[in-house]
């Protein structure tokens, strides 16, 4: 059997718990494959040379994970630069958030070049490689420059864009023409694929040759929607594991007379987390019973400091946070607990089962493994409500959720509204028609169909 190589900007110890989808799916995938992960170290070297980080290796389990150090430069330009300033927000369509540094390319050329040329000494003539998310679109085509004949999938963790708004990114051609040098290219949801399709007929003349390729710019690409899920079992393990239960019990205790609503997100501006919160005020206005009962648990974790945006958000959020409070709190109640911090994963389940509503309300979000974090951690005798955005990649999947517009603040404190008020035997139903889902469509089972994919994908 082949040996699987991941590569993806972070990597994490597969026997650590981490916060971040990405890292999260990728260290149950591997701890099961065994195999490689390549990445970025996370450390900055504040005397290294732009292009040369020290590469070592490690063994964790059965997985050789394999690093190299980004110097300060690098990291301003290929990370907090063009992956964070530039990609993430216009593939969030964000174009109002872009820096469009022209500075920023060099060094994202830079650091994809760096990773090909210490990666490829490493591999075996038979292995199988799968790049992970928009810090590293150009490897394969890099990798392929020095001459590695291995296949290779890439996997978007983040939306595409329509092509009008990826157009503004001024490389936009060059990107979407180094995708061609992957075997298989893996979205999140079909709405994806039929953005990625539409750019490739507008800006590359793009026409079918078989189902899901395509030929444009002078190659051929292998497209498809692969929809990121959750190890349910694991999760279901987490939730009957003493940490959780313990959460669970201190959360019903404390809360005793309260509903409780919960969001846990990193705090990033694509998650819809002010929005939320101001559709949560309105519901206080709107149908006051809610006064002195309905309680909302934020646990929104740092995340990419470096970058102005994210500053400001987090500015924003403690000001309508304050705010709500000022507003509306007593002695006895609190409205709005907010909390900036990453909590361990293992109490992540029993947060969830303790909330008679989860609100997962991005402007725009890949898939959103929340949602269905949320769902899976639920009582099915007594199971929550979920509120998710029609905009996260999970909607495509997930309809029996109640599905909100978050740019709608009157509509979604109905809907919150709705989803507290829900009779039993509902919530039963919507539950149980979402268990089914995620757990068809789980982590194990998109890990296997895209490798399954990638290894039929023609040459
Ligand atoms: P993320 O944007 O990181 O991932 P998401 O899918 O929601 O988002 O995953 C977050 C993970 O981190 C979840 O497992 C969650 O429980 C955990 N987490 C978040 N905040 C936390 C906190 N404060 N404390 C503890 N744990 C926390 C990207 C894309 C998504 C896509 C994933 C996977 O942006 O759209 O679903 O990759 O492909």
């Amino acid at each position: 059997m082949s040996r699987l190589v991941v590569i993806s900007n972070r990597i994490a110890d597969p026997r650590k718990p981490a916060a971040g989808g990405l890292a999260v799916a990728l260290g149950e995938t591997l701890s099961r494959t065994g195999g490689m992960w390549f990445g970025w170290s996370g450390t900055i070297t504040e005397d290294g040379v732009p292009g040369e980080g020290k590469l070592q290796t490690r063994q964790a389990g059965g997985v050789t994970l394999a690093t190299v150090d980004l110097c300060q430069e690098d990291h301003d330009s290929y990370y907090a630069g063009y992956s964070n300033s530039v990609l993430w927000p216009v593939f969030h369509y964000r174009l109002d958030l872009a820096d469009f540094n022209a500075g920023y390319i060099a060094g994202y050329r830079r650091v994809n070049q760096m990773f090909a040329r210490k990666l490829l000494p490493l591999l075996k003539d038979d292995d199988i490689l799968w790049v992970h998310d928009y810090h590293l679109i150009p490897l394969a085509a890099e990798l392929r420059a020095l001459g590695c004949k291995q296949r290779i999938g890439f996997f978007l963790h983040i939306p595409v864009p329509p092509p009008l708004i990826m157009a503004a990114i001024p490389q936009h051609e060059w990107l979407m023409r180094s995708l061609f040098a992957y075997d298989l290219v893996g979205l999140q949801s079909e709405a994806d694929v039929s953005h990625f399709t539409q750019y490739l007929r507008t800006e590359g003349g793009a026409e079918s040759v078989g189902p899901q390729r395509l030929r444009a710019f002078g190659g051929t690409v292998q497209v498809g929607a692969f929809p990121i899920g959750i190890d349910v079992d694991e999760f279901s393990r987490l939730t009957a594991a003493p940490d959780a239960v313990q959460t669970y019990e201190a959360m019903k205790n404390e809360y005793s007379r309260r509903r409780l609503l919960m969001g846990i997100d990193r705090l990033d501006y694509s998650k819809g987390i002010p929005q939320r919160v101001r559709a949560f005020r309105e519901l206080l206005a709107r149908y006051p019973e809610n006064q002195h009962s309905a309680t909302l648990i934020m646990i929104a974790s740092p995340t990419r400091d470096s970058v102005n945006a994210y500053a400001d958000l987090r500015h924003e959020l403690e000001g309508l946070c304050g705010a709500i409070n000022g507003d509306h709190g007593d002695l006895d109640w609190m409205p709005v607990r907010y909390i900036h911090r990453t909590v361990a994963r293992k109490r992540v389940p029993g947060l969830c089962r303790a909330s008679a509503v989860g609100l997962v309300t991005p402007l725009r979000d890949g898939m959103n493994l929340v949602a269905k974090e949320y769902v899976a951690a639920q009582d099915p005798e007594d199971p929550g409500v979920l509120v998710l955005s029609r905009f996260a990649g999970a909607a495509e999947q997930m309809k029996e959720a109640l599905l909100v517009n978050p740019y709608d603040t009157q509509g979604m404190a109905d809907c919150i509204q709705t989803a507290l008020r829900m009779p039993l035997a509902e919530r039963q139903q919507r539950h149980q028609a979402l268990m089914d889902r995620i757990r068809r469509h789980d982590i194990h089972w998109w890990r296997r169909t895209f490798l399954e994919a990638l290894e039929k994908a023609q040459d």
